[in-house]
């Protein structure tokens, strides 16, 4: 059974977790929490590079005992070391360090002196005012935890887009080299580049006789098989999501398509202007009486209907369809648009390559600038900049733009902004960078009355260039932090200052309704990976996949400008 790369995570987050439990070494936790990360943001599948012999040890955070740890897991589906934590402490006691509240210590009380190993468990313990009376607990963090278990009981079922792509575009493929199969797409959330996927809707084009079925169900993947027929079946892939398969005729598939885009509110929408010009619309075509007028293209659909044709990025009824009557709908921004990245790391930092090796693999992938913005002297744990080292690395990159060629360095840092909105460099150094980057790393819980005060403070300052992540969000797992967006967005236009839309499937912070709030105020939107690792450079497309959501163009996006324009947008915000 092929295994993917995100099931090595699985394996090192949850040894790392038990570790964790456990009390055992941080270096040692840390690295499997390190090699995860590396794991996770690689573009290739971790079984092909084994495959063509690469080297491991050459990834970022992979050791010679770790390499030998994959290859142990790609082998034989699992790692010696986890199956003795396992015996050591039940392996789904990891699932309550998921729980805001619940770190490592806590976790191992309940375990320890109440004998809980799940949510379930947890939640019945707390209902009965039992968690109140261990130590280190209280009232205050019950009632917390009865909250947040509470709470994600509706966002527990979905997953990060861009953890679910190997695996739909793996299962895409396999459907795709079945006999008599003409056309396979892969429709709903996912094909609007949705941040988070419930599951995964696939639509397929097969001659009759065709067993595409069969063949669907027979996935080694497969775990669960939830309904089967010949037109639609469902089924639930190993990684825990579900798949819908449907099977529909030629003639029917632009409709179909359409109809399993989605969004639902889009399709409400479009079935109500096709009423009003008379016609029935639904999943088989567009229909005038008993007669299919259109249905085999998508375009086909918009065009009967009067309208342009919708990107499937766009149709969340955000006044997509009015824009398609009035031809006014957005040329959408593409990925090979941008011509840089202008937040990243480097060893300088927490990053994992050296400016020079960030800087080759920038002009290999055809870039034509990089700025190197590492972290400054409050973030500790990322060994952050002073202004001496900053002053030491603005030479080094001097003499590394000597070394790479065809491409443009650029001086940078990401800064941190502190509690009372000044940045934490001075501005003798600031002043001789081409990037200064705001970021808010600390003091999370703020009001929004003074998140904001703070924000907007930092970015009156003379060499704000843009916000790093607005809102400091991590999908599925960190709230934003309480913050006015709308009056940041208006005051990054009256101050002539830029936002970023950062592009780490974790964050993809600008989210869609505020980059479109962007737009429509004319504040340039960076779409940046705050890479670590010169592998973290394909993080880009999913940036562009939320940006598109966000209605942004080429023009709305500061880093499509040729280097010439750049500088000059850039030394701009210094009025
Ligand atoms: P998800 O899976 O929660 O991330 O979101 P979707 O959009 O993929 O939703 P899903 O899988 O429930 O359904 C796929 C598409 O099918 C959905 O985007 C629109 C269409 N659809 C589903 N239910 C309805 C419905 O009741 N009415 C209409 N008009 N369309 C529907
Ligand atoms: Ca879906
Ligand atoms: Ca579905
Ligand atoms: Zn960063």
């Amino acid at each position: 059974m092929p295994l993917h790369n995100a099931d090595i995570v699985n394996i090192f987050e949850e040894i790392a977790d038990l570790l964790e439990i456990k009390g055992e070494n941080p270096f040692r936790i840390r690295a499997y929490r390190n090699a995860a990360r590396t794991i996770t943001d690689l573009p290739q599948e971790l079984r092909t590079l084994v495959d063509e012999e690469t080297d491991l040890t050459e990834l970022p955070g992979i050791g010679k005992d770790l390499s030998e740890k994959i290859r142990e897991i790609l082998k034989t589906g699992t790692a010696q070391a986890l199956e003795e934590l396992r015996k050591e402490l039940p392996g789904g006691i990891t699932e309550l360090l998921n729980i805001p509240n619940l770190g490592p210590k806590r976790v191992k009380v309940l375990y320890s002196d109440l004998n809980i190993t799940s949510p379930a468990e947890l939640k019945k313990a707390a209902e009965e005012g039992r968690i109140s009376r261990l130590p280190g607990f209280g009232e205050k963090i019950e009632k917390h935890i009865l909250d947040s278990i509470a709470a994600k009981a509706d966002t527990s079922r979905r997953f990060l887009r861009a953890s679910v792509v190997p695996y739909a575009e793996a299962l895409a493929d396999h459907l795709r080299k079945g006999p008599g199969v003409k056309t396979v797409t892969i429709a709903g959330s996912y094909r609007r580049a949705q941040e988070t996927i419930g599951d995964i809707d696939i639509l397929v084009v097969a001659a009759s006789k065709s067993p595409i079925m069969d063949r669907f169900i027979e996935y080694d993947e497969v775990t669960e098989v939830l309904a089967r027929g010949t037109s639609k079946s469902s089924v639930v892939l190993r990684t825990g999501v579900q798949v819908d398969v449907r099977v529909v005729p030629a003639k029917n598939y632009g409709a179909a398509l359409h109809y399993f885009t989605g969004s639902k509110a889009h399709n409400i929408a479009l079935r109500r202007i096709g009423q009003q010009k008379g016609f029935k619309v639904n999943e088989y075509g567009v229909f005038r009486g008993d007669k299919q007028v259109a249905g085999k293209t998508e375009s086909e659909v918009y065009k009967t209907l009067g309208l342009s044709f919708i990107d499937p990025e766009l149709r969340e009824s955000r006044g997509e369809i009015e824009a398609a009557r009035k031809k006014t709908l957005p040329k959408l921004v593409e990925l090979n648009e941008i011509r840089g990245n202008l937040h990243g790391h480097s060893t300088w930092s927490d990053g994992h390559h050296s400016i020079q090796d960030m800087a080759e693999a920038a002009a290999e992938a055809g870039h034509e600038y990089i700025a190197i913005t590492d972290h400054s002297k409050s973030l500790t744990v990322a060994h952050g900049l002073d202004e001496k080292r900053l002053r030491k690395q603005i030479e080094e990159i001097d003499k590394v733009s000597q070394a790479v060629k065809g491409i443009a360095i650029l001086k940078g840092i990401e800064a941190d902004i502190l509690e009372n909105g000044d940045l934490d460099l001075p501005d003798s150094v600031l002043k001789e960078l081409d990037v200064v980057i705001g970021s808010v790393h600390s003091k999370f819980k703020l009001s929004a009355e003074k998140q904001t005060e703070r924000i907007l403070r930092a970015m009156d300052h003379k060499y704000f260039t843009f916000l790093a992540h607005p809102t400091g969000r991590l999908l599925l797992s960190r709230d934003p932090y309480e913050v006015d967006l709308p009056r940041v967005i208006k005051h990054a236009r009256e101050r002539g200052c830029y936002l970023e839309l950062n592009a780490n499937p974790q964050r993809l912070d600008l989210n869609d309704t505020a980059c479109q709030m962007a737009r429509e105020e004319g504040v340039l939107v960076a779409i940046n990976t705050d890479a670590h690792s010169i592998q973290d450079m394909h993080l880009l497309r999913f940036g562009i996949g939320q940006a598109r959501r966000g209605w942004l163009e080429k023009k709305n996006v500061l880093n499509t400008r040729s280097l010439k324009e750049l500088k000059k947008l850039l030394a701009a915000v210094r009025g």
